[in-house]
């Protein structure tokens, strides 16, 4: 039997997972399937870190914003020296795109846009602690706006070039549910052709069981628009003429616009008007495209499939987007608490798996596909609190707490049973614990 820690237990043993994954400048996502920084997790890893040091949480986004590119994409990866994760830097050869940076090796696509919820807690934390670290937040701040909304504005340009308010993703791993069933559907069309070069998977090699991670089939199609990609340099305009996956993700969309609030609240405390209107602008042309998302019959924001211009409808977590950026007007709170979703009584504890519990095709070991994952459970306790809806973050945070009492600090959990999954000592994990518990 597993035996929980204490909370204050709990709290140090997050604090040492950091640690343990802490490369220096850049914290891994995990110790070995993942020894690189992605981009999302860094985010929410300095919310974490906020919480411990606020120059080491400062370090994690200077870190990032490195590598971010001429355009003010935030690539999804940023390679560390370490290796045994692939695709690798070797593969995605961003080394010839015109806007990548040239002293940083990076991946080639994007993924949601945390950051600015982190920019706001380092700052608040700063101002909390006083004296040196205040100071180093303000500089912080003040120094790296200009690439915030660098990076908004290139999302709200290259990747929503009709001005719908819905951020269109090129790749499955853009929108960080990698292998949800929200993409099956646009990935049926993405066929590998003859030339994609060979590979071996290194991620097979860190999970025990197979059945937790995509298969050989969904790995030759991210792999075959990577290749897809590389082939014209990782050219924006070129990117949307020839890639074959091209979808207009509702929860993207609905953390951009978040993320656009955060970011403006902090241009207007640094007499940034201009600035703070053009992101509050921002913030609500992506509110009015996710509530354009929600479908009729079943309440839920729906994806957009852009190649094949139809609807895409799975009961996932992501059609909670509109209660997420705060254009809900009830219904989807009551079905979020509800039978189909935390309320399923065969739930191991109450918060939201990535698939709805009452939908059969739910995969309860399966990655994006039925687990649930600690870090989306923290986004919703973020808005519901952000929202004044104390009592909703107050339980997502309960519930949490409870399912990480192990210690472990899985990638995901299944379901039913609460059993950590995936890798342990997941950073991100680890990081949100740690907020939770300040
Ligand atoms: C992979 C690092 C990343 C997350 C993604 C998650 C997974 C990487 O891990 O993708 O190779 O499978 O899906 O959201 O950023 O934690």
């Amino acid at each position: 039997m597993r035996v929980p820690v204490s909370d204050v237990g709990l709290g140090d043993r997050a604090a040492d997972v950091l640690r343990g994954n802490d490369l220096g400048s850049m914290t891994a996502a995990a110790p070995r399937l993942y020894p690189h920084m992605w981009s999302w997790d860094s985010g929410l890893i300095a919310v974490g870190l906020a919480r411990l040091s606020v120059p080491r949480a400062i370090t994690e986004l200077r870190t990032l914003l490195r590598a971010q590119w001429a355009t003010g994409m935030i690539p999804h990866i940023v390679f560390s020296e370490g290796d045994g994760y692939f695709p690798g830097p070797q593969r995605w050869a961003t080394e010839s795109a015109a806007a990548a940076p040239a002293a940083v090796r990076t991946s080639g696509i994007c993924q949601p846009p945390v950051h600015a919820l982190a920019v706001r807690r380092i700052l608040d934390a700063g101002r909390a602690a006083g004296g040196a670290d205040r100071a180093e937040a303000e500089a912080f701040v003040r120094d790296t706006f200009g690439a915030w909304l660098a990076w908004h504005r290139w999302l709200a340009t290259a990747r929503d070039p009709d001005g719908r308010g819905l951020v269109e993703i090129h790749h499955g791993w853009e929108s960080g549910m990698d292998n949800s069933p929200r993409w099956d559907q646009p990935y049926a069309a993405v066929v590998p052709g003859d030339d994609l070069p060979g590979f071996v998977r290194t991620d097979v090699d860190h999970v025990g069981d197979l059945r937790e991670r995509p298969t050989d089939a969904e790995y030759g199609r991210y792999l075959w628009i990577v290749e897809q990609l590389r082939r014209v340099r990782y050219d924006d305009d070129a990117a949307r003429e020839v890639v074959g996956f091209r979808v207009a993700d509702v929860f993207m969309s609905a953390i951009l616009a978040v993320a656009s609030d955060e970011l403006a609240g902090i241009g207007d405390e640094l007499g940034f008007d201009d600035d703070a209107a053009e992101l509050r602008e921002l913030a609500a042309r992506f509110r009015a495209g996710v509530r354009s998302t929600v479908s009729p019959s079943t309440g839920l924001a729906r994806d957009l499939d852009r190649r094949s211009g139809r609807w895409i409808a799975t009961e996932t977590v992501a059609g909670f987007a509109p209660l997420f950026c705060g254009v809900d007007d009830g219904s989807q709170r009551a079905l979020f608490w509800g039978e189909r979703w935390c309320g399923h009584p065969a739930l191991a504890h109450p918060l939201p798996p990535s698939v709805s519990p009452a939908d059969p095709g739910l995969r309860p070991r399966t990655y994006w596909r039925g687990p649930v994952w600690p870090i989306v459970s923290w986004l919703f306790s973020w808005a519901f609190e952000r929202q004044g809806d104390d009592d909703g973050a107050r339980r997502l945070r309960a519930a949490s707490l409870r399912q990480l009492a192990g210690g472990d600090f899985g990638e995901y959990y299944e379901p039913f049973t609460g059993e950590p999954l995936g890798s342990l000592h997941q950073s991100w994990t680890a990081a949100v614990a740690l907020d939770w518990l300040a």
